[in-house]
């Protein structure tokens, strides 16, 4: 099968690292294709950062459609697109944050969430919300790191990150602690190791959960607001998005 990965900042050397993590727990057999849209920003740290990165995440699916894909994965915690992007395509497209939740609800019933600015915290509150998980989530947390810092400087960023699933550890009463951005998706064994607690991370948990929707023949459902979206005239810069009904 093949799996494109997509990382929705156009940081290359976080995509880079991003597509290593996930080809080290993919099966034999699936083939990884990690991309970044070319236009967007470097970093997502804000709303507005999330919703100019949506315009590349759909772009990208748009590609991955013409390459037939067998499954998607939205590499930022932030979902960004998600719905929208599930609505192009009958294949399945997942989440890193709702990856994430899945796989620690499973493993405890209850998790914190360390991710890299408290401002994003929100944005990850509001996927919990939307996603069913706020009962499951005991705290957001962040290292307070820029994003790019985990590319810049990763000895400080894996240093203040275990600092901070320490505290969780000490003072949530949790089973598992969430990674919650995308950059740190290789970082997942030493931090496990380093603090004592089962640690979950969104690509690679996005990983072998599209290998198994994949395995079952289950794609996105095309009924209801998934359906594919109505063709229609767009405008002035996005006039060449106009279509005809997608199916
Ligand atoms: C991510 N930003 O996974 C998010 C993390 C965050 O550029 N990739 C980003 O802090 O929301």
């Amino acid at each position: 099968m093949h799996i494109r990965l997509i990382n929705p900042n156009t940081t290359a050397s976080m995509t880079e690292k991003i597509g290593m993590a996930a080809h080290r727990v993919a099966a034999n057999g699936t083939l990884i294709s990690a991309v970044n849209p070319s236009d967007g920003p470097v970093s997502i740290e804000s709303h507005y950062d999330e919703a100019y990165s949506a315009i590349g995440v759909l772009e990208e699916i748009r590609k991955g459609e013409s390459d037939k894909v067998d499954a998607y994965i939205i590499a930022c915690f932030g979902d960004p697109g998600l719905l929208a992007a599930r609505e192009m395509t009958r294949a399945p497209v997942i989440g890193i944050a709702e990856a994430g939740f899945h796989m620690a609800g499973i493993i405890s019933t209850r998790f914190s969430i360390v991710t890299t600015l408290m401002r994003t915290g929100i944005i990850a509150q509001h996927l919990l919300d939307q996603y069913g998980f706020s009962q499951h989530c005991r705290r957001i947390r962040a290292a307070e790191i820029p994003v790019l810092t985990l590319e810049e400087d990763p000895d400080a960023a894996f240093r203040l990150i275990v600092e901070e699933c320490l505290r969780a550890k000490a003072e949530d009463n949790i089973g598992a602690i969430v990674l919650g951005c995308g950059g740190m998706a290789d970082l997942t064994d030493r931090i496990s190791q380093a603090i004592g607690l089962p640690v979950i991370e969104g690509v690679t948990a996005a990983v072998k959960l599209a290998e198994a929707l994949v395995g079952l023949g289950i794609g996105t459902s095309k009924h209801g607001d998934l359906a594919f979206p109505i063709g229609k005239a767009f405008t002035g810069k996005f006039s060449h998005l106009s279509h005809q009904p997608m199916q």
